[in-house]
């Protein structure tokens, strides 16, 4: 379906400084056009919503037009990122696509830019730098610093622009940004909408002291300014422009506390009984759009406005018209499915290097695949924790600072959740970053980036996001509760995450390498006590891509035995017991891809010995087992000889004393005795 001409006034959608100066009549009315069009978009929105036409709820943009509007104006959108929050309705509209696709996203149809996969305005155009918000405030600010950085790496003069409110400004996320952009130095203008009220709570209940939220900025080092843009539209955007323009030019971040306007409310359920009497009427009376509208009628004349209103609002009303005839979407399960992961991409152009075998341990063979991917790979960058001059935790990226430089290999401060967010911003612009993590239990720190950003980007949104999180992992070495935990189901409960977890240094080298070329976040398991359990000869292996399909590690007949990580070797050793001491021998595979499951060669197996045992570091409850377990069974359950065997850690945190580890954890004696009570 065509969508309807928009008036000639939308036909621009950029305000340059010098406008002001050459045309500014012309400025102030491509100003209030979209401006009027945000509002009145927002309010039919509203009423479409309690007709019961649009579902969810929806967040209105009403009093905030007149910071959103000249700002996503004044952005250069062929090169500049940006993310609304969820008032920037009328910044949508500007940066990017027709009334109607925005519509489109509203009524959830067959035409949404998220497939109807998001609701309301959790969309934008990531193909225009346009980064669609999540639910959890304060998660996209990262993800502009990344995207602008990568921008700035390829050559464009670009900035970001990030959005967020009074209340927003007391996570995490938001003061782990600030001090990320402004210590790599970024072009980022951060701006707080501050409408005083976070839902139905007041300013006054959400800090204290200096409630100057732009005076913050001195504590990162950064430029501040509070601004109110309830005045005087034209006067807020020569203030906006000039801030982009000191951006840009400066490359520093700048943070705008902009004083704004919710008229509406929180949200289409909120009842406003929490304000105070004539708070409401006091809005309106603020409110900048009708201000901006008497200007121009001084200038211009009634008749000019009305008219000017009669066309875009019946813009509006075509644009929704064609927008509600568009069928919702048919429930296609098969093609959810399919996008929750991108594609598998070709293969990259590797040099078959090294080409004669190195003995090396597994922390040596990550470190080789590093250095292969940064010699040969220049959209490689590698970012965490100590891993610079240090050379990490674990020394996998010894050495590397110095060979590849700053710009590539770079500390990163304590802040899991921004850097996986600047992460995510780097990869959905072309950059592939590594990032690793001091130890995996920090990725707590970034849940809510790794399972709820990154994995799901690509399905509600279309977009890529090629990033590998490489976690030091599992326990063994006595370093307690906090340093030695078994991640991988907690993680991989979330849809849209690949994962590896190789035993030996050859597979860590192929792993890394699959990962790296894979166009999804992929979680690589290292196990800590595999860093230095062995030197094996590492080279270059054509076939690196079958790390993502189990190994058949050793044949036998009486059982199958499924595991991974450090508890392979384990395994073999048991098995090697089992063998000599009960003559029994056992078909043992190494998983190897805990994300996605290829099961066939395991399925053919278990047809076979009609017995699982499956072995694991993680807790027994929802450990990784229970999945397996239930998987295979379900599958073959007419072939089992026998109840499956679930061989895995104890229900508890892990603790420290090695006695005490050794009492959690699976080791040879207890695989062995639980292999042969089993067996009855
Ligand atoms: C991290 C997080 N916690 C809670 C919520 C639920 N929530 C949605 S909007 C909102 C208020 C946000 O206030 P503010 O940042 O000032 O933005 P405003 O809605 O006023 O524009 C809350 C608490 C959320 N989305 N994210
Ligand atoms: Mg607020």
């Amino acid at each position: 379906m065509s969508f309807p001409l928009p008036p000639a006034l939308l036909g621009s959608r950029e305000l340059r400084p010098a406008d002001f100066a050459h045309d500014p009549a012309m400025a102030l009315l491509r100003l209030y056009a979209w401006m009027h069009v945000a509002r009145t978009s927002d309010n039919r929105i509203l009423d479409l919503f309690r007709q019961g036409l649009i579902k969810g709820t929806v967040t209105g943009g009403q009093g905030n037009e007149g910071l959103v509007v000249p700002l996503a104006l004044l952005a250069d959108k062929s090169t500049d990122v940006i993310s609304f929050s969820h008032r920037g309705f009328g910044g949508h509209l500007v940066w990017s696509g027709h009334l109607c696709d925005h519509l489109n996203q509203y009524f959830a149809n067959a035409e949404s830019p998220t497939l109807a996969r998001e609701g309301n305005i959790h969309h934008g155009d990531p193909a225009a730098r346009s980064l669609p918000m999540i639910s959890h405030l304060g998660a996209m600010l990262s993800n502009v610093v990344g995207a602008t950085d990568s921008q700035r790496r390829l050559g464009r003069p670009a900035i970001g622009l990030a959005f967020f409110g009074d209340g927003s400004s007391s996570t995490g996320d938001v003061h782990e940004t600030l001090n990320l952009a402004s210590l790599l130095s970024l072009p980022i203008l951060f701006v707080v909408e501050n409408n005083r009220y976070a839902y139905s709570t007041p300013v006054a209940e959400q800090f204290a002291g200096n409630t100057e939220l732009w005076q913050r900025a001195a504590g990162y080092g950064i430029e501040g300014f509070a601004l109110d843009t309830t005045l005087d539209v034209a006067a807020t955007a020569r203030t906006f422009a000039a801030a982009i323009e000191k951006v840009r030019s400066t490359s520093r971040p700048l943070l705008i506390e902009a004083h704004t306007l919710r008229l509406r409310g929180h949200a289409a359920y909120d009842t406003g009984d929490y304000l105070k009497p004539g708070e409401a009427e006091g809005f309106f009376a603020r409110d900048p759009l009708p201000k901006l509208r008497a200007q121009l009628v001084a200038t211009h004349g009634p008749a000019h406005l009305d008219l000017l209103d009669a066309e875009l609002n019946a813009f509006i009303e075509s644009s929704i018209h064609v927008s509600l005839a568009i069928a919702r979407p048919a429930a296609d399960t098969t093609a959810m499915l399919a996008d929750v992961y991108a594609p598998a991409s070709a293969p990259l152009p590797w040099q078959p290097s090294p080409a004669t075998p190195q003995n090396l341990n597994a922390a040596q063979a990550l470190n080789l695949g590093l250095r292969k991917i940064l010699t040969e790979r220049p959209e490689s960058l590698i970012l965490g924790q100590d891993i610079g001059t240090y050379g990490g935790a674990f020394k996998v990226t010894e050495g590397l600072l110095a060979d590849f430089g700053r710009p590539r290999v770079f500390n990163t401060p304590l802040a899991e959740s921004a850097c996986t967010g600047y992460a995510i911003g780097l990869a959905l612009n072309g950059h592939r970053p590594i990032e690793e993590f001091q130890f995996s239990d920090f990725v707590t720190e970034a849940a809510t980036q790794i399972t709820l950003n990154a994995a799901t980007y690509r399905f509600r949104s279309g977009a890529a996001v090629p990033l590998v999180l490489r976690l030091p992992t599992g326990g063994g070495l006595t370093f307690g509760s906090f340093h030695s935990q078994e991640l991988d189901s907690f993680l991989l409960a979330m849809p849209g995450l690949k994962a590896l977890y190789p035993s030996t240094p050859q597979d860590a080298f192929n792993a890394l390498l699959a990962a790296y070329e894979d166009n999804n976040p992929v979680i690589l398991f290292e196990h800590k006590a595999l860093y230095r359990r062995g030197k094996a000869p590492v080279t270059w292996d054509a076939n690196y891509r079958d790390v993502w399909s189990p190994k058949k590690l050793h044949s036998g007949d009486y059982a199958t035995l499924v595991t991974y990580g450090d508890m392979v070797h384990l395994a073999e050793e048991a098995a090697l017991y089992l063998a000599a001491e009960y003559e029994i021998s056992l078909d043992i595979f190494d998983l190897r891809a805990l994300a996605p499951l290829r099961l066939d060669a395991i399925e053919a197996s278990l047809q076979r010995t009609g017995r699982l045992i499956v072995l694991h570091e993680g807790r027994r409850t929802h450990g990784f087992g229970a999945e397996l377990v239930a998987r295979l069974t379900e599958k073959h359950f007419s072939s089992m000889k026998a109840a499956p065997l679930r061989i895995a850690s104890l229900d508890l945190p892990v603790p420290f004393a090695p006695e005490l580890e050794q009492a959690f954890r699976p080791t040879k004696d207890k695989i062995i005795e639980r292999i042969t009570e089993w067996m009855g």
